[in-house]
């Protein structure tokens, strides 16, 4: 009996483990992205709230590009404007070519947050990612 519930028990964590995987990844403090016309890569990152965050971006476009946060409940309309710089959280631009590693802590409130890249036309060129918050246990 008990060595059947430690089987049962075995295969509802692998089952969370491969869901969590299959769902974009783990909740890391680490962000590691690629720039490049137009996209983030990857476009979804899943974050503990209030934690110091270390980003590395790399820029493969010819380009500059932008990892802009939005504060949260905030997304950019139609297009990314002057609008739009008071409803920034944070932001961080990488140079065609460079890659730039900085940290910045966490939003404390769990929730979506929508991420753009400023740079003129390139959210209409669909440079757009995720931002997942998570209550930091
Ligand atoms: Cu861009």
């Amino acid at each position: 009996m008990k060595k059947s519930r430690f089987v049962f028990f075995t295969l509802i964590v692998t089952m969370f483990v491969l869901t969590a995987c299959g769902s974009g990844g783990a909740v890391s403090t680490t962000i590691n992205v690629v720039f490049t016309e137009f996209s983030f890569t990857p476009a979804k990152f899943i974050i503990p709230a209030g934690q110091e965050i270390t980003i590395t971006g790399t820029n493969e476009g010819a380009v500059v590009h932008e990892f802009v946060i939005m504060k949260l409940g905030q997304t950019v309309g139609d297009n990314f404007g002057d609008e739009d710089e008071v409803n920034i959280f944070w932001e961080v631009e990488v140079d065609s070519g460079a890659t730039v590693s900085q940290t910045f802590i966490a939003p404390t409130e769990p929730g979506e947050y929508q991420i753009v890249c400023g740079t003129a036309g390139h959210f209409i060129a669909g440079m757009v990612g995720k931002l997942i918050v998570v209550a930091d246990e």
